[in-house]
């Protein structure tokens, strides 16, 4: 897969508590406006493996079962979405951990008042991006397509870098 340029990609999760509060299609339709190019998307039940592996920075700490536990509750909904310096363009649009907290404007900031209960997951560097995009889709999920928006998204010097 190819993560350079304006096709660098990043994952996101949406959590169970925006599915159950009808929030995935004003989630998606943010990072649409923002000019993002969502190139994988799918909706999935996640097991204790596969969290275990997503959260290990987290899974020695005491709130970690709550997070297994809770990420279970319904299904999520993963997106990889692709563009020029995306991770870092996909975290500020996140806002901050803990929501209550986070930017107006972000989704977090405007959606979620929890730690835990803060509606996406996004990549936080690159190299995670890769790992994490890797780990939710199989390569024949992500899609290259051509997109005609971008003629007014990207310079054409950007989209050549
Ligand atoms: P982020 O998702 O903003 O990158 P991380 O990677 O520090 O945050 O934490 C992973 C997830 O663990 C968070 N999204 C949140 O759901 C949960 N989490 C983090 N800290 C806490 C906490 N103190 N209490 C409960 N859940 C937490």
């Amino acid at each position: 897969m190819n993560f350079h340029g304006i096709h660098e990609k990043t994952l996101v999760i949406v959590k169970p508590d925006a599915i159950q509060r009808g929030l995935l299609g004003e989630i998606i339709t943010r990072f649409e406006k923002k000019g993002l190019k969502i190139v994988g998307l799918k909706m999935m039940r996640l097991d204790d493996a596969v969290l275990r592996e997503h959260y290990a920075h987290i899974a020695d700490k005491p709130f970690f079962p709550g997070v297994s536990n809770f990420m279970q509750n319904s299904p999520v909904v993963v997106l990889c979405i692709e563009g020029l310096e995306v991770v870092e363009a996909v975290r500020l649009i996140t806002g901050i951990t803990k929501a209550r907290q986070a930017e107006a404007g972000s989704i977090r900031g405007d959606f979620a008042m929890s730690v835990g209960c803060n509606v996406i997951h996004a990549s936080d560097s690159v190299d995670n991006a890769k790992a994490e995009v890797v780990r939710f889709f199989e390569e024949n999920e992500i899609f290259e397509y051509y997109k005609s928006e971008y003629e007014f998204v990207y310079m054409q010097d950007e989209k050549e870098s």
